[in-house]
């Protein structure tokens, strides 16, 4: 359906552009049948969990995908970030982005350690590595990095500082399965690697999420913490905590695995179909990812440029979600300005200038097997026609919102 006039806005009265909702985040699934007989088979087996064998094999396989010696299974990441945070003896203050999801930031306030947020670099909105010596102190004990949208951080640079301050450095590569650094993939860079694979995640596993890491003695504390800390069967060495994927969830894993290369080949179709409807359009920028590298392409990223679209981002979200495309916000509005940090640090958004202009710019559009090139192709054509009539939208939900009082 062509959109001509204001009037034929979804906000403006017109029909809906999708009867369904689209939505970010919606799960890709691979082969059912495959998942069903796995599902069976655990079911018939009657091991439904504590390191059952579709957990072992996940974790072998996942760690030959990846090339990193060791990966552990657990049943989400904000669990892992916390159990990898423990085994790399974080504590005292850890430095970390605020531009990422609250749970990198929770992770590590839970275990008692004192997250220090860094300002990011606006092209990348990764950690800056410039901004992270100035923060750091006597309390500081490592840096958790967080691979924003999959893309790497600058890992090089980060290591040097770590090494400089006798830091540990961790990675939240919650987004980041399949992507590489330097031709690596991801997953055995800094002392260890926590993914999610979250049923938001391109790859999922209902739940869940795994520690990838190359050293033998992160590796074996990691499987004590994760298993209340015991060693043998009555004996309990060290404070731990259940971090365990069950085998329904490591099934969904396999499953996923078996697919993860057409997952990826569709986020890829689609990024490219978005890229080149949007790339020319004035004030907006659509995130680019290193050709170099591999990238798992499962965010697509619009950055939108007031001064220059002459809309907001949040009226452009507005007028997406009237036509039932649930674009998304990302990471709104910077974890510090949420709490308790909000309460507990409120100065610190003085220091994280390129944080508060993007979280006032970025949103997120629907991915993943379960959109395609026809519906990119419309949600491109609404967004264009949305910035070709920024002036008169923007009138019209201004006032739209005095009158609601919003
Ligand atoms: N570090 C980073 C950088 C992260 O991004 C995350 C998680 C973590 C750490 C922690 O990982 P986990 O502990 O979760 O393993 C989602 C996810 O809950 C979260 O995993 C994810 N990042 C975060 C960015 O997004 P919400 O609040 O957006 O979820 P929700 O329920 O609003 O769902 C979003 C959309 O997805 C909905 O519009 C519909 C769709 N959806 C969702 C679910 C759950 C489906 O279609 N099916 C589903 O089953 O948090």
């Amino acid at each position: 359906m062509k959109k001509q006039k204001i009037e034929d806005l979804a906000i403006f009265g017109g029909p809906k552009a999708f009867n369904e909702k689209l939505h970010v985040g919606r799960p890709n699934i691979g082969n059912k049948d495959q998942l069903m007989q796995r599902v069976s088979d655990v079911l018939d087996s009657g091991w439904l969990t504590n390191n059952g064998p579709y957990v072992k094999e996940f974790e072998r396989r996942l760690s030959e995908y990846l090339g990193v010696k060791h990966c552990l299974a657990v049943c989400n990441a904000t669990l892992a970030l916390e159990i990898a945070a423990r085994a790399l003896g974080f504590k005292g203050e850890v430095i970390l982005p605020s531009f990422t999801f609250i749970a990198s930031a929770h992770a590590m306030k839970w275990i008692n350690i004192t997250p220090v947020f860094c300002d990011i670099d606006p092209n990348t909105h990764n950690i800056d590595p410039l901004k992270i010596e100035e923060l750091i102190t006597p309390q500081t004990t490592g840096i958790l990095g967080v691979h924003v949208w999959g893309q790497p951080c600058d890992i090089k640079s980060i290591k040097k500082i770590a090494e400089k301050y006798n830091l540990k450095v961790l990675y939240d590569a919650a987004h980041g399965l399949g992507s590489s650094y330097q031709g690596r993939k991801i997953g055995g860079f800094g002392e260890a690697e926590v993914f999610s694979f979250h049923a938001t995640k391109f790859f999922n596993t209902l739940e869940g999420g795994a520690i990838t890491t190359n050293s033998d003695r992160v590796a074996n504390k990691i499987r004590l913490l994760r298993n209340f800390g015991f060693y043998g069967l009555d004996n309990v060495v060290e404070l731990g905590t259940n971090g365990k994927m069950n085998e329904i969830s490591a099934a969904m894993g396999l499953t996923s695995l078996d697919s993860i290369d057409e997952f990826i080949a569709t986020n890829k179709r689609n990024y490219d179909c978005y890229r080149s409807e949007l790339n020319d359009i004035h004030g907006l920028r659509i995130i680019h990812y290193d050709e170099n590298e591999r990238s798992n392409f499962q965010y697509i990223v619009l950055e939108v440029d007031e001064n220059k679209s002459g809309i907001n981002r949040d009226k452009l979200v507005h007028v997406l979600h009237a036509e039932n495309i649930l674009a998304r916000r990302y990471f709104y509005p910077g974890c510090h300005q949420l709490e308790p940090y909000r309460t507990l640090y409120p100065e610190v958004g003085k220091r994280l200038h390129e944080t508060e202009i993007l979280v006032e710019r970025v949103m997120c559009l629907p991915n993943g097997k379960a959109i395609n090139i026809s519906d990119i192709k419309q949600i491109s054509k609404i967004i264009q026609f949305t910035l070709d009539h920024s002036e008169r939208i923007s009138e019209l939900l201004s006032h739209e919102n005095n009158r609601s009082g919003k």
